[in-house]
């Protein structure tokens, strides 16, 4: 079985990737951090990153797995994480193993975390968790930071025996090269966790491609943000053209589209 995972960064887009038969959401960082108007850099505080969690998790009831960037700290601060997120009805956290404050993944100059202390935080969620089923990811940096897949291998041994219950393996090329390689080797060393992937370069690549070589879940973690920004443009091109909308109604969504989704009774006037 292949899970499909749709990034999204509040409640509208969780109640759209939840209607659209996605079975989970990925609680976005950059997404969110966009929404902010900011950078994926670590600015937003962990409550902000958490709050857009908790719209999500009011208005779906599919599992929602938590970007907690590289956990916002020291182990304190993961165990305070994880608490908070767990006890907020999340189902999982993402946990990278950049060094803090982490860069988005997609800029340079990212530094990874050293092995043991990137483990210590995996090992410190798990301790910190309170129910059997919430899920701790370790997620792998090792190919964004150029450091290929003998590191990737040997941390996630690491942070296997830490107690990841899966790992999510990164890569910005444009094919899925990488992930394929992860893959071969973990199953050949003897690794069993699931392994996630975020197809953001490599998006040619299918959820059954990456499912045919060993991939468990398909994560899409920004085509949502990047879909309503293009949309939004749109509108405000044609509105500085044409100082009206009349030009642009036909490609966006009707009020009553908007009504129904939010759970309203349809509008009064019957055109809209
Ligand atoms: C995110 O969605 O915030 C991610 C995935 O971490 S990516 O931006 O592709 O690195
Ligand atoms: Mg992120």
């Amino acid at each position: 079985m292949h899970v499909r995972v749709m990034g999204a960064h509040d409640g509208l887009t969780a109640v759209l990737a939840e209607r659209y038969g996605f079975d989970a959401l990925w609680a976005s960082g950059l997404a969110i951090s966009a929404s902010h108007g900011l950078p994926d850099s670590g600015i937003l505080t962990y409550t902000e990153v958490h709050a857009a969690a908790v719209q999500m998790r009011h208005a779906s009831s599919l599992p929602i797995i938590a970007d907690v960037d590289s956990g916002f700290g020291d182990n304190e601060t993961v165990a305070r994480v994880v608490r908070l997120y767990e006890s907020s009805g999340i189902d999982a956290v993402c946990i990278e193993d950049k060094a803090y404050p982490k860069r988005n993944s997609f800029v340079d100059g990212n530094e990874l975390e050293a092995p043991d202390i990137a483990a210590s935080r995996i090992r410190t969620a798990k301790q910190a968790q309170r129910t059997a089923d919430f899920l701790v990811i370790a997620r792998q940096e090792s190919y964004i930071a150029g450091r290929g897949a003998e590191d990737a291998l040997s941390r996630a041994r690491l942070y296997e025996k830490a107690g990841a219950d899966a790992l999510l393996v990164h890569s910005r090329q444009e094919h899925a090269g990488e992930i394929e390689e992860y893959c071969k080797l973990i199953r050949e060393d003897g690794i069993r966790l699931p392994i996630f992937a975020i197809p953001t370069t490599y998006h040619q690549t299918s959820s059954d491609s990456l499912s045919s070589v060993g991939i468990s879940a398909t994560v899409y973690a920004n085509q949502l943000m990047r879909a309503s920004i293009t949309a939004m443009q749109d509108v405000l091109e044609s509105c500085n053209a044409n100082h009206r909308t009349t030009e642009i109604e036909g490609e966006i969504a009707t009020l009553a589209e908007l009504f129904q989704l939010v759970g309203m009774a349809a509008p009064a006037v019957s055109r809209l």
